[in-house]
């Protein structure tokens, strides 16, 4: 299995900044200590998409830290990315595994354990699963209660992070179960000082995993 830490797995949303200010941001993110970032950018074209993973490429470089893209595989491939994140609408997992070899980190969003289990013998090497509570964020989705992500957990053998309204002072209900780690964009993207709230998010999610 590959080894991919999505312990604090920081998810991006440029809506309401410009270029500057949203890369600036995003560096905080990284220097803070965010794990794995996904640029997940729904209202750009192919061109605009490219060049904004780009610029994202060369600061997840400078901090050694994955790059993911929300949806797209072209634009994944285009700029190098090291993996690509597919929802049920997007390109079905088995398909993108052929497409892109072993090597690349592929994430898949999950609400059910039959969904998980499609996901996992795809060739999906984490999970997102959620949401776990109302997000601000512009997002089709549907709650998913603890349980089912208690049960996801024990079904696959991949790291499956919680996600969908999570901050630090809601993240006690995801105490026990057997997460890898858990995804956040608003509580980064719009914290006054992103730096300071990933070190803390990053705090609580290594000693959430135990892995502290
Ligand atoms: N998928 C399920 S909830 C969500 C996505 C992309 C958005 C999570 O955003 P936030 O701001 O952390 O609630
Ligand atoms: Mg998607």
């Amino acid at each position: 299995m590959k080894k991919i830490d999505t312990t604090l797995y920081f998810i991006t949303d440029s809506t309401g900044f410009d270029e500057a200010e949203f890369l600036r941001r995003v560096e905080e993110a990284l220097k803070g200590g965010a794990t794995i970032l996904q640029l997940r950018e729904k209202n750009k074209t192919t061109a605009e998409y490219i060049a904004i993973a780009e610029k994202v490429h060369e600061l997840t470089r400078k901090y050694n830290v994955p790059l993911i893209i929300d949806d797209r595989i072209d634009v994944a491939l285009a700029v190098g990315a090291e993996g690509v994140h597919l929802g049920k609408e997007d390109m079905p997992i088995a398909t993108a595994r052929r497409i892109l070899g072993d090597d690349f980190i592929i994430g898949a969003t999950a609400k059910t354990v039959p969904w998980a289990l499609e996901a996992y013998e795809g060739g999906a090497d984490y999970l997102g699963v959620g949401a776990i509570y109302p997000t601000t964020t512009k997002v089709k989705t549907v709650l998913t209660s603890t349980e089912t992500l208690d049960a996801i957990c024990k079904a696959v053998p991949i790291p499956v992070n919680a996600i969908g309204g999570l901050n630090k002072t809601n993240i006690d209900v995801l105490r026990g179960i057997g997460i890898a780690g858990f995804c956040v964009v608003s509580a980064i993207m719009k914290s006054d000082d992103p730096k300071a709230e990933t070190k803390t998010l990053l705090t609580i999610a290594k000693e959430l995993t135990g892995k502290r």
